[in-house]
């Protein structure tokens, strides 16, 4: 996946190259806040048809300082330009200058691309253009969308002697494409012309003009039939001429177009945008903008809007969100989804990690697996464990990072040892990875940064592929984790037939997953007012659990602690009774998790347990579960799902709760105080 990008597209406006790169550079600044690891610009070269690239690892001011050792010539001016920049957050292939975006097809730059989202079938894709002498210089996805366009304008073009139109171009491209994307396209062969199309990532357009504009939508042109693509020898009347922003008979005015994935990049120029729907593909051209459909669909509404955003830029850069932990927290419907995509086929049940590939025999020939991780990042192993040991039967072991090394755990050839964080950068887990490398142990790791520390010290891993997360509470890197590790199990159990029927119940559980956590979201309301009501005094919370919820437990302890700064345990309700029952009375608060699982019955005494001192916890249970022990209690109404699953359900509304604790006293979640994002100090 990859974050934001912003092309600008003056037409008829006359701009000097230094105005466009820096409108470029300035655009990517404001997307910077989504996190990237390195950035990169095309604009029009000299020459007609003539392309520039520029690109840096690492910050924005890095590019622009790289720009700015350039030759090139600032004050050339353009009455029509288009230009495309954008900021990378690694999936395919490490951080580098070569994987950065602009991708082209070709050193001349006959097509050049930039995109957000993931290609799923790019292998596939790559392997054919390779086969047809496409020589690749990137590891990334995208460079096959920028190859593939020129194959098939070449291959067009050879066989019926004409070209296609650039929006029939892109559509012939976008339709070979699976999974999710926003392009924009820009090429030699139409000079002044860009295509954007999308589906599934976000693409808005913003309208800059002096004049008003005569009116407030554009129409989408009718699909248009396969030889209508084709570049007319004559120009002949467009009947896909939907109403121009200009008027009938008018000279076109000086306009502007901004493009970009979010708002914050578009605001400074113009606050006329609109949103582009999936299988839109919008073409840019002697500044008019037409947009065209992919497919046709008759429930799709046949204009966009022109809308006015009233939001100022900080407001747009959270969403609608006040904080980054709210939006990520938000983001999960989403996120766990782009952690199994291109991993797990639902429809034959097969789950596929590239990275742990070749390994996989090793790791099954292994004694023992450990994991070794700190924090969040540990409970993601907490949760996992249970089922690693059901499905690998393997022994397990479980070591937070520091005590790890405090006590010198012996370690051996034939051990398999997981090292789970989300930057890769942990100082701890770091130390523990280097120790266990020296004694010979297979070590994987599980990060959600490309080309971290970790993903690069390790023998091999999986990525989480969860997008850049912000806010220092992890969120949807925890269900991404844990996903990964529920796909690793599922893996190393593939040759298990005796676990057919079990692994099949947990991809399905995986297929409704998203679906799952948003039910779970809708209960941020109710959520918020515990929050802000019934626990709006609490100095203490005890968070209770069995099984598979130990983890939720833990791990929603440790969120109420971090942003809130309330006291919270998690505490295993099976250790009730050998301890921490005494600290139960009418005053203390308390969270039971009470899932509809085998450890109900268990969950049931733990309830009666505290009841029966006077406790009153608020239930995490079933949206069914009518049970008359709740009759006086507080209850948070969760979906039902697979066992071994419920805990990524379940955590969603403890999410939500601490960010609650959190705003309601005052406090900033995003940033927690004494925390950092990264720990890369031991
Ligand atoms: C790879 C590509 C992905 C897509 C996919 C298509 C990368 C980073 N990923 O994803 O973008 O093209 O193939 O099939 O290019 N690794 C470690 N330690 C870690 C994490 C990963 O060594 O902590 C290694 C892993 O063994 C593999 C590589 O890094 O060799 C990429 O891992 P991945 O999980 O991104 O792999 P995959 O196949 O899902
Ligand atoms: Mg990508």
């Amino acid at each position: 996946m990859v974050d934001g990008f912003l092309p600008d597209y003056p037409c008829k406006v006359e701009r000097d190259r230094a105005y466009i790169i820096n409108a470029l550079l300035v655009g990517l600044s404001r997307l910077e806040y989504r996190g990237y690891d390195s950035a990169g610009l095309a604009v029009d070269g000299d020459k007609t048809g003539e392309t520039f690239l520029f690109k840096q690892v690492g910050k924005v001011a890095a590019l622009r300082e790289k720009i700015g050792q350039e030759k090139v010539d600032n004050e050339r001016v353009f009455v029509s330009h288009g230009g495309m920049a954008h900021t990378r957050w690694a999936t395919h292939g490490v951080p580098s200058v070569r994987n950065c975006h602009p991708h082209r097809s070709d050193p001349n730059s006959e097509f050049t691309v930039v995109h957000n989202g993931i290609i799923t079938n790019y292998k596939e894709l790559r392997t054919i253009l390779e086969k047809f002498g496409y020589e690749f210089e990137s590891d990334t996805d995208t460079e096959a969308v920028a190859k593939l366009a020129k194959y098939i304008f070449d291959t067009q073009k050879k066989q019926s002697g004409n070209s296609l139109s650039f929006t029939g171009l892109v559509k012939a491209v976008a339709k070979e494409l699976d999974g999710a994307f926003a392009l924009i396209f820009k090429s030699s062969h139409f000079p002044g012309e860009m295509v954007v199309a999308r589906r599934g990532s976000p693409l808005l357009i913003g309208v800059k003009t002096e004049k008003k504009l005569k009116v407030d939508f554009v129409d989408v042109a009718e699909e248009q039939a396969q030889e209508d693509l084709l570049l007319p020898d004559q120009p002949k009347i467009r009947r896909t001429q939907s109403r121009s922003f200009f008027g009938d008979g008018d000279a076109p005015l000086p306009i502007e177009y901004i493009i970009a994935s979010d708002a914050s990049a578009i605001i400074e120029h113009t606050k006329k945008v609109l949103y582009l729907e999936d299988d839109d593909v919008a073409h840019i051209a002697d500044g008019d903008l037409h947009i065209h459909r992919l497919r046709r669909d008759d429930h799709m509404s046949s204009v966009r809007p022109i809308q006015t955003l009233e939001q100022e830029l900080a407001q747009i850069q959270k969403g609608q969100f006040s904080h980054f932990m709210l939006k990520e927290i938000f983001e999960q419907p989403e996120s766990v989804v782009n952690t199994m995509r291109g991993r797990i086929n639902f429809d034959d049940y097969t789950v596929t990690l590239g990275g742990l590939r070749s390994h996989i025999a090793n790791i099954r020939r292994s004694r023992r697996i450990i994991f070794v991780a700190c924090g969040t990042s540990y409970h993601s192993c907490v949760a996992t464990r249970a089922l690693f040991a059901e499905l690998t039967e393997l022994p397990i072991a479980l070591e937070l990072a520091s005590a790890f090394l405090d006590e010198r755990v012996p370690v051996f050839r034939d051990d398999v040892c997981v090292f789970v964080s989300q930057s890769g950068e942990t100082k701890d887990t770091l130390l523990a990875l280097q120790y266990c490398k020296d004694r010979g142990a297979l070590c994987l790791g599980v990060t959600n940064t490309v080309g971290s520390t970790i993903s690069r010290e390790t023998h091999c891993g999986v990525h989480i592929n969860a997008g850049p997360e912000i806010s220092v509470a992890s969120t949807k890197a925890y269900t991404s984790q844990y996903i990964a590790l529920t796909m690793i199990a599922l893996t190393l159990s593939d040759d298990n037939l005796q676990k057919v029927a079990r692994r099949r119940e947990i991809i399905d559980g995986l297929f409704d997953l998203s679906a799952n956590i948003r039910k779970a979201l809708a209960t941020e309301p109710h959520v918020k007012k515990l929050a802000t009501e019934k626990l709006g005094k609490a100095q203490n919370l005890i968070l209770l659990g069995r099984g598979y919820q130990a983890a939720t437990c833990l791990e929603g302890a440790l969120k109420i602690k971090e942003v809130s700064y309330i006291h919270a345990e998690g505490i295993q309700a099976g250790e009730l009774k050998h301890g921490p029952l005494a600290l139960i009375d009418e005053k203390m608060p308390m969270m039971l998790f009470m899932p509809k699982d085998r450890h109900y019955s268990d969950s049931e005494n733990a309830l009666k347990q505290v009841t029966a001192r006077l406790g009153a916890p608020i239930v995490v249970c079933a949206e069914d579960d009518d049970t008359s022990l709740f009759k006086n209690l507080e209850t948070i109404r969760v979906p039902q799902t697979v066992d071994v699953l419920q805990a990524i359900v379940n955590i969603v509304p403890v999410q939500i709760l601490s960010y609650h604790l959190s705003v309601s006293r005052g406090f900033d979640p995003d940033s927690p105080r004494n925390l950092a994002k990264s720990v890369t100090t031991a």
